[in-house]
């Protein structure tokens, strides 16, 4: 666990870049607002930050369908923006990591345009099948994508059907291809020349898959229904030995990238939520697997004892002299001040406490939360839209990818640089109200200066602008940004211990 890598005693910072910060205005974060916000990143004692996928996509599965590796998105940017953040990051000491999705390509990428129109070549970059009974209904296996629908997709010209672990947007590409492990090589290599310092690896497990297409055995999952990925046990299409080969492969490729010119190594993290024994078995070509236990195996119910089991049961595990690491949170999952409410302090704590390196997800640093009130007609996650307008709301990721909510002390909000002043205090002098006021805007901030009891305030009777609506900023960590809440309730909690 002591081990010489520099990212095991690194801060590790996800920056979901769509809302993270948006320098022109055009209501998407880009890469010009993530170079503005590297010294607030750096103040706040991170130095490597690792970006979501800035690359050319349809952003059907927000940018995780890529339809060129080796080119930005120009909702984000251009190449030279992505330089100057480089630049900018290295001054100032920050390691930048990249999102690499090796599995799948967008169903919009040349090559699976190419593939469609029946080019051999770019077929075969693919991994297609005919059906059970060879007609457009029984697809080749009873396999099922992680968004829960069959993971076949048919198409009618060909009379094939094509694999994909994820949406049907997102064909799995076939590694069994020496061209298309050349292809994806050649992408690292292209970000690695642009002096990125390492790559985040999407869907580790998925990329081999039985080259017999066998059919999955039902898991012991006893709630899941037939049309749940958890409703198989994922033993032919995950967690394969040249899975781990080709990372391991990887691991020398940026070993060797890295001596040649005599730079820092190069970091490389798998994303994996396999059982501990296949995660572990990444250890043994030696790739470094996410930590994911702090989001699966402990919830805020969770003992003291608990807690102790789940980090001996790791730390116990890593094999000795390997680098290790701790995430609390990411764009998939629940907010870590959601997940564990009133702990937000002590999990952050814990993660860096421990040997390692602690991985935040943007926002967590912050106390943001889950905003649970997205419309459906506002929801375009992939995986919500599959569950329906019934169920979407449970599963959604929209919740945990709203706007990074620093902004507002930016001094670009004209409500602080030109609003008027006014303030006041309630509650028996416990409560201080400082109101900024522009024509367009109020921005009201309330501190509980009580150290041990909330406070709930009633500001119906305080001479309050019209249109103030309470949008709780930086400070009020327990509200989602665009939720309302009632003016004459307010609940402000004590000062945390
Ligand atoms: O996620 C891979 C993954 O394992 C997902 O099934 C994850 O568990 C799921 O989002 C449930 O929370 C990665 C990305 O992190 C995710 O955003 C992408 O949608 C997915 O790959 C496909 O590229």
């Amino acid at each position: 666990i002591f081990n010489k890598s520099w990212w095991n005693s690194t801060v590790f910072y996800q920056v979901y870049p769509k809302s993270f910060y948006d320098s022109n205005g055009d209501g998407v974060g880009d890469l010009n607002g993530i170079t503005l916000k590297l010294q607030y990143v750096k103040n706040s004692g991170i130095n490597a930050i690792w970006l979501s996928p800035i690359f050319s996509s349809p952003m059907a599965d927000g940018g995780y369908d890529i339809s060129n590796f080796t080119e930005i998105a120009p909702i984000f940017g251009t190449l030279e923006d992505f330089e100057k953040l480089v630049m900018r990051a290295h001054k100032l000491g920050l390691k930048v990591v990249l999102d690499f999705v090796p599995n799948h390509t967008s169903d919009q990428h040349p090559w699976f345009q190419k593939a469609l129109q029946g080019d051999e070549k770019y077929k075969e970059y693919y991994i297609w099948a005919d059906g059970k009974n060879k007609d457009d209904k029984t697809p080749p296996n009873n396999w099922l994508s992680l968004f829960n629908i069959p993971a076949w997709t048919y198409v009618p010209s060909l009379k094939q059907w094509y694999l994909h672990q994820f949406g049907t947007i997102q064909p799995d590409l076939n590694y069994s291809n020496p061209e298309v492990v050349e292809e994806m090589r050649n992408a690292l290599k292209f970000w690695l020349d642009k002096g990125v310092d390492g790559f985040r690896v999407d869907s580790a497990p998925y990329i081999f898959e039985d080259k017999e297409l066998r059919d999955e055995p039902r898991s012991y999952a006893p709630d899941s229904t037939p049309d749940q990925y958890t409703y198989l046990e994922p033993i032919y299409t995950a967690d394969l030995k040249p899975t781990y080969e080709l990372f391991g492969s990887w691991r020398k490729y940026l070993d060797g990238y890295a001596d040649e010119r005599n730079l820092d190594q190069k970091m490389l993290v798998m994303e994996t939520y396999s059982s501990l024994e296949h995660t572990l078995e990444y250890y043994d070509y030696d790739v470094l697997p996410f930590n994911f236990l702090f989001i699966t195996n402990v919830t805020n119910s969770s003992t003291a004892t608990d807690f102790k089991n789940t980090i001996d049961l790791w730390i116990n595990s890593v094999p000795y002299g390997k680098s290790n690491n701790w995430v609390l949170g990411n764009h998939d999952r629940p907010r870590v001040a959601s997940r564990f409410p009133g702990r937000l302090d002590q999990m952050t704590m814990l993660s860096m406490i421990l040997p390692g390196m602690a991985v935040t997800y943007n926002g967590d640093e912050i106390g943001m939360v889950d905003d649970r009130n997205i419309s459906w007609a506002d929801t375009q996650d992939p995986l919500a839209r599959i569950a329906g307008k019934d169920h979407y709301a449970a599963i959604s990721r929209y919740p945990e990818r709203t706007p990074f909510q620093c902004t507002y002390l930016h001094r670009k909000e004209p409500a602080l640089t030109q609003g008027i002043y006014a303030s006041f205090t309630t509650n028996n002098g416990t409560v201080l109200g400082v109101i900024r006021s522009s024509d367009y805007r109020t921005v009201l901030l309330l501190i509980n200066f009580d150290d041990y009891i909330p406070q709930f305030v009633d500001l119906s009777d305080q001479d309050l602008p019209k249109q103030l609506k309470l949008q709780v900023s930086c400070f009020g960590t327990h509200s989602s940004p665009k939720q309302r809440v009632n003016i004459d309730n307010i609940y402000l909690p004590e000062k945390a211990a």
